[in-house]
């Protein structure tokens, strides 16, 4: 079994944003990001997909910038599938899926002082995972989500739950559809946090919905 970083503490997953610049409609991507953290988002994935994706240069610079600010607010920033971004940034962690880069290797590349994350559908992925040295997973969709066109059928929370029952310590993070409206049942399943695109991105007030995001989780009792 490969190792586990030390660098990810769970409470750092209870509200963990995820955004790409298409993700912010006619609002500038870094400044959602800015008021996503004044408001009190724990971690951050930078995940750059779709039509109209900056790459090369561009990406590496708009990279460093979104890096700057969560340096700014001591949350870690995580690459999404882009593990030579990732080193070439010195990032935090890298988050991939199944179709992406295997963890195994992602783990071997990162070495055992970055953040890992694996989006797992199925037990054996799950455990897959932990045996490539994952530091948390990944459990969607739990809600209907617009923001991945390829996702899996809706998931729910029973999974989360399960996993939970196997795994008392795993960090666990749900996603997919999650708001400030439906988000309890995710933690009451087990989850240690909610990962979320649209809700913060695609808010008109990113700073207010952040915040009242942060200050309901804190409210089910979950510490931030
Ligand atoms: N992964 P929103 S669902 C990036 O099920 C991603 O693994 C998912 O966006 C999975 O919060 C998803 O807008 C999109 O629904 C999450």
């Amino acid at each position: 079994m490969l190792r586990r970083s030390s660098s990810l503490n769970k409470e750092q997953l209870a509200l963990y944003f995820i955004m790409g610049s298409t993700n912010t409609g006619t609002q500038d991507p870094l400044h959602v990001l800015e008021c996503a953290l004044r408001g009190g988002i724990t971690c951050f994935q930078l995940r750059e997909k779709g039509p109209g994706a900056k790459s090369g240069e561009a990406l590496l610079e708009f990279a460093r910038q979104c890096q700057e600010l969560c340096k700014e607010y001591s949350v870690p920033f995580i690459v999404n599938d882009d593990v030579d971004l990732a080193l070439a940034l010195d990032a935090d962690g890298v988050h991939v899926g199944q179709e992406d880069e295997q963890a195994a290797i992602v783990r071997k590349r990162l070495g055992i002082g970055k953040i890992l994350g694996v989006s797992s559908h199925t037990s054996d992925e799950v455990l897959a995972a932990i045996e490539a040295g994952a530091d948390y997973i990944g459990m969607g969709p739990v809600y209907t989500t617009t923001s991945k066109p390829d996702a899996k059928p809706v998931a729910g929370t029973q999974f989360i739950q399960t996993t939970r029952s196997v795994y008392p310590d795993l960090p666990i993070v749900g996603i997919g559809g999650i708001t400030v409206d439906n988000f309890a049942p995710v933690f009451a399943a087990g989850a240690n946090g909610v990962s979320v695109i649209s809700a913060i991105a695609g808010a008109t007030d990113v700073y207010a919905a952040t915040k009242a995001f942060a200050e309901s989780i804190e409210k089910e009792g979950v510490p931030l």
